[in-house]
């Protein structure tokens, strides 16, 4: 197995050996897996065009390292704890062993519906185990998972699936979601209005909601399961085979189907959980977040399994039936390394002490954090009330695109400071630049984060288009890749990550560009215009301010009557909520007669920003805008 950093001296040491002999380090790290044939080459290629490649010539299935190879020793230990949405609901406790089953039972059901290798697999489910079962199967037989998260429209839902070109979806017929009912089949019914290339779409049964069945289209998967064999012999993959899109937002345009392949993934998922978390044998981990997200795919399914754990899901909403569930859910399973993101902790928070009467939160060890910066407060709340002053926090930083995390502290190893991602993991090389480009040699520092070279669980491009792959992580500095955030260094050489520079928000750790949320917007027969932004919020951590113009009627019936204005945000607010999902609604939206422009045409984002962070001496020089007087009255609708 995997080797764990047991100590300070041995990060440094191995911090060091990374840099100086990066592909003896993770040919090293490499070496701890089940391949049916070993790489020829460690590493190829660079940034230039983004063409770097992990472990070329190896093969290997990572279900065979995510399942068979602990069936021998650990085969009846629990791989997944799953919690229902109802606590009335029985849980379920899945063994390495059935999950062995059930992923091989859905491989041969897939296959035996044609699915391919190199096909690609829309996954719309519910946090159930099926949703495991569906990836890891996608994953055993060579097919690439395109998972959806389950908050998303039947529109977003199309346009991905049209975009990864998608012959086969996965569903099913609905499920709950604390007091709610999602029907997704119907959801997912809608979607494949507009969606040819899917073949055969697969319902999981996890509801009684009615549904119906398009004939030659949709099958129940437990008729598709019945006698399918619990015994798959897996695909052997090449190193670079891709193993998933999934898609995330970023400034411009429809969200980028970003492409992670097979070896590098696997390598850096499981590395990094091992490292971070400090993962022992037997502990209960439970990551609350959704698998839809790119946290969920590395550190509830990946990265756990990878490395025999003990991983939890968790169906429903913290606050169902009360604020007080995840501390039972702590509780009944003694959970002993828990992670989850800034804006879930700062809504406990918001709850007060009262729902933690009572509940044994002993057996945790490590707490850890995700998504959004953290700030201190919230730190400082996590670590008295929930880690009782005894459980180091991982701050982890890292994106969709980098796989893995790549800055964070790793457990009881090395130092925290709070507010503070701290230190690289080993294998990577962070820089800050300054506006030109040029980079920061000052220790203490505040500039554009950037990493200097490849690590195995990079992105390898945006799907069918590496062209925009290239444009938006390796042409604003050349020669590095650019993540898009702003950071400070301080004088131990801890990073701490400020937040995107970019038009992309964090609004309660979900990703959102600004830029879709305008294009839905823009779609509502009311709206002529309209320009979007982030602004704080204190549980959201970022949440959407939208100023729009209106088309004139639409005004006039505002002047007419000041209810209606009520109801055009509530209109709009709809319309994004049916175009891109609930996540995307804008929190303010306001009326104006006018967008900051400049000479050119382009939106003042920049100036918009700062009204909406209400920080109107920043505004700046507003003399060259086309339109320098909307100003004005936007600062007066924001401030009312
Ligand atoms: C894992 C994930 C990526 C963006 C990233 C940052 C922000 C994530 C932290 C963080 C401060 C953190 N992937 N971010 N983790 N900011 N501290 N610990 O969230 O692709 O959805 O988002 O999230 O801005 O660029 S993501």
């Amino acid at each position: 197995m995997l080797q764990r950093i047991l100590s300070l001296e041995e990060y440094r040491t191995a911090y060091k050996n990374s840099l100086e002999h990066s592909e003896h380090f993770w040919a090293d790290v490499a070496d701890n897996f089940l391949w049916k044939k070993k790489w020829d080459k460690v590493f190829s290629g660079g940034f230039e065009k983004a063409d770097y490649k992990w472990y070329e010539g190896g093969k290997l299935n990572i279900t065979e390292n995510c399942i068979d190879r602990h069936l021998k020793l650990r085969g009846n230990k629990t791989a997944i704890i799953w919690e229902p949405n109802n606590p009335t609901e029985k849980n379920r406790i899945i063994s390495y062993n059935e999950l062995h089953a059930e992923v091989c039972r859905l491989s041969n059901a897939l296959e035996k519906l044609g699915v391919q290798k190199g096909d690609t697999v829309c996954i719309y489910m519910p946090m159930i185990p099926e949703l495991t079962y569906a990836m890891l199967a996608c994953a055993r037989i060579g097919a690439i998972h395109s998972i959806v998260f389950g908050g998303f429209s039947a529109q977003s839902i199309a346009d991905r699936i049209q975009d990864a070109e998608c012959k086969w979806m996965i569903t099913a017929d609905g499920c709950y979601r604390g007091e709610k009912q999602l029907h997704l089949k119907k959801i997912v019914d809608e979607a494949l209005e507009n969606c040819p290339s899917i073949q055969k779409s697969i319902v999981f049964n996890r509801s009684d909601f009615p549904v119906s069945m398009k004939d030659g289209r949709d099958v129940w998967a437990y008729e598709l399961l019945k006698d399918c064999s619990t015994e798959h012999v897996s695909k052997e993959m090449d190193a670079e085979d891709p193993l998933f899109i999934l898609y995330t937002s970023g400034s411009t345009g429809k969200p980028k189907g970003v492409l992670h392949t097979t070896a590098g993934y696997m390598v850096f998922a499981a590395y990094t959980f091992l490292n971070v978390f400090q993962y022992k044998p037997e502990q209960i981990y439970w990551c609350t977040a959704d698998i839809g997200w790119i946290t969920g795919h590395s550190y509830i399914v990946y990265g756990p399994l990878l490395n025999g754990a003990t991983t939890t899901m968790y169906e429903g909403v913290p606050q169902f039936p009360d604020w007080g569930r995840w501390w039972n859910v702590i509780d009944k399973y003694k959970v002993n390394i828990f992670y989850t993101a800034p804006t879930a902790i700062r809504s406990l928070e918001a709850q007060g002490l009262k729902y933690l009467e009572g509940k044994n939160l002993s057996s945790l060890r490590v707490l850890g954090s995700v998504g959004e910066p953290i700030n201190e407060e919230a730190w400082e709340w996590y670590n008295k009330n929930i880690g009782k002053g005894k459980c180091p926090i991982v701050d982890t930083w890292w994106q969709t695109e980098t796989g893995g995390i790549l800055i964070s502290p790793l457990a009881g190893i090395t130092p925290l400071k709070p507010s503070y991602a701290t230190l690289p993991l080993p294998g990577v090389e962070p820089i800050l630049v300054d506006a030109n480009g040029i980079e920061i040699q000052e220790l203490i520092a505040e500039g554009n984060l950037c990493i200097r070279k490849s690590w195995p669980g990079q992105a390898r491009t945006v799907y069918k288009d590496h062209e925009r792959f290239i444009q938006t992580y390796f042409k604003t500095y050349p020669g590095k890749y650019f993540t898009g955030d702003g950071c400070r260094r301080d004088e131990n050489g801890f990073y701490r990550i400020t937040g995107r520079t970019d038009d992309v928000i964090k609004v309660s750790g979900h990703r959102i560009g600004t830029a879709e949320v305008e294009n839905a917007i823009n779609e509502d027969p009311s709206v002529v215009e309209s320009a979007v932004v982030g602004y704080s919020h204190e549980i959201k951590g970022q949440a959407i301010m939208a100023f729009v113009i209106l088309k004139s009627e639409a005004a006039l019936k505002i002047k007419l009557n000041s209810e209606s204005e009520f109801l055009i945000q509530k209109e709009i607010a709809g319309t994004v909520s049916r175009i891109i999902g609930p996540i995307a609604k804008p929190e303010k939206i306001f009326f104006v007669s006018g967008l900051p422009k400049t000479r050119s045409g382009k939106i003042m984002r920049r100036i918009l920003r700062k009204i909406a962070e209400e920080e109107f001496d920043k505004v700046g020089d507003i003399s060259t805008l086309l339109n320098p007087e909307v100003v004005e009255e936007i600062k007066n609708l924001v401030s009312k």
